[in-house]
């Protein structure tokens, strides 16, 4: 288009490098208010290309991505092209199902998000199969610079080179691998709105569903634990003494087949600070921060960071030499507690959740958040549900660990139990509607009605 034009018109020019999920959500929000916006992506165009490589991962949309995606008109047609999630299943060994609700509001997944809707906005342009490598190859005159280019980012390299910049990065022990269920008679061939669970200590398995009746179904294992399975009937054996009834649902040789497709796979969590150089660079999503999967807040947190940012841009008046030390300063505290949070919940996971387990704690969570609406909100309530600063949920999250500890709870059981014996429970949930506003003013509480998210002493 009429580039020099712009330029002429002192446009400011944002170069977005990766055109995945945060840089095409950034991308938006940058056009919206009129940048002259370059998306650079290495990738070929996946609206394009006749075979799409990489994967269609399992992605959970939940509050913070929602509101980010929102902001830019988006939410509607993101959420249209997901499937909603009310509650979780939990699959015992014996095969027996358990749901525990999420609440009102339900989650939501989707498979992909391109970056056709970037394009509707005319100062957008989209480079694919471009790559910018460490600055020498091709040069690129850009206002600034946002880094979305994921947990492997060629920007955040040129940010290891300068003194006074944190950076860590730890693989976990287990890797993960991706199993397709396929439908039955062209249905799915479980229920289709949880998120299927089987719990197993050191081996986990969880299912999600695809738009096309298939279920995504992604192992958890120690890779040590991959490599011992050699052989077709090994895995058949393996599926037998851990998730005998998914055995039928995948199939014999499909399971015998798939399994042996593609190694395991690793996860890696990544934390950094500053996340931004002077006036020039900033990062954002898995970029500045990857984390694990095991609080399904990776891609909710990348869209945050957006959403974070805009925020800081109003307030801030599009300066960026004040935007983006503000922008670390307030972000980098919740993206490194959201990082633990998730790692935090993989160690918990591993160390003793087996379905019994996972049932019971849930279960205590939920009857507390019931009896005490206001005074405990079960951590994942405010991680997934609300707009609580992660750092913040934490914070509070050990306070109520405090407040609770087993004394308490036994005492309030029973307290329960004797009130249950006289009064239907229903009359005893009005009571708690009746308390004043909650003191937390981005938590929808009363949009919130289960509960969970695991209290004991801290990692
Ligand atoms: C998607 C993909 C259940 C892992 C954490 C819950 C998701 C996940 C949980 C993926 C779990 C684990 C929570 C949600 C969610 C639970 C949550 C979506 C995990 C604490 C590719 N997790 N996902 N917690 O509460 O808050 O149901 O890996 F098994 S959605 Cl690991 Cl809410």
């Amino acid at each position: 288009m009429e580039e020099s034009a712009s330029r002429s018109d002192k446009k400011k020019v944002v170069a977005v490098v990766g055109g995945g999920l945060v840089g095409a959500l950034n991308a938006c929000y940058f056009a919206k208010r009129g940048f002259d916006v370059q998306v650079f992506e290495t990738r070929e165009d996946i609206r394009k290309a006749k075979i799409v490589k990489g994967r269609s991962i399992n992605l959970a949309l939940s509050h913070r991505g929602r509101s980010a995606l929102k902001h830019v008109g988006m939410e509607d047609k993101i959420v249209s092209k997901g499937i909603p999630m009310h509650a979780r299943m939990i699959h015992s060994l014996s095969g027996k199902q358990s749901p525990i609700p999420y609440g009102k509001k339900g989650q939501l997944l989707l498979q992909r998000l391109n970056p056709t809707e970037a394009e509707t906005y005319p100062n957008t342009t989209l480079n694919f199969g471009r790559k910018l490598s460490d600055g020498s190859e091709e040069e690129i005159q850009a206002d600034l610079i946002v880094g979305c280019d994921g947990a492997f980012s060629a920007i955040r390299k040129q940010f290891l080179r300068r003194s006074r910049f944190n950076f860590s990065q730890t693989y976990i022990p287990h890797g993960y691998m991706e199993l397709t269920m396929p439908p039955i008679n062209g249905e799915f061939a479980m229920k289709p709105n949880y998120l299927h669970i089987w719990p197993r200590n050191t081996f986990m398995m969880i299912a999600l569903p695809n738009l096309d009746k298939t279920f995504t179904c992604t192992l958890f294992m120690p890779f040590e634990e991959f490599e011992k399975i050699t052989t077709g009937d090994e895995v058949i054996e393996f599926f037998q003494k851990y998730f005998p009834d998914t055995i039928p649902l995948i199939g014999v040789d499909a399971l015998k087949r798939d399994y042996f497709r593609l190694p395991g796979q690793a996860m890696v969590s990544v934390k950094c600070t500053p996340y931004h150089i002077g006036d020039k660079c900033v990062l954002m999503g898995d970029a500045a921060h990857a984390v694990v999967p095991f609080y399904g807040q990776g891609m909710n947190a990348g869209f945050e960071d957006c959403i974070v940012f805009e925020e800081i841009m109003e307030q801030f008046n599009e300066d960026f030499s004040a935007v983006l030390p503000e922008y670390t300063r307030v972000r980098v505290p919740d993206d490194h507690a959201i990082a633990d949070l998730a790692m935090y919940n993989y160690i918990e996971m591993r160390a003793h959740v087996n379905s019994r387990w996972f049932l019971f704690r849930k279960h205590v969570d939920n009857f507390l958040h019931a009896i005490m609406p206001k005074t405990i909100i079960p951590l994942y309530t405010m991680v997934t549900f609300s707009r609580i600063r992660y750092h913040e949920a934490v914070k509070r999250w050990h306070w109520q660990d405090k407040v609770r500890c087993f004394k308490k709870i036994c005492h309030l059981l029973f307290i329960f139990h004797s009130l249950a014996a006289r009064r239907n429970v229903s009359d005893f949930s009005n009571l708690a509607a009746d308390e004043p506003v909650s003191p937390w003013p981005h938590a929808e509480l009363s949009d919130v009605t289960c509960a969970a998210g695991f209290s004991t002493n801290g990692p």
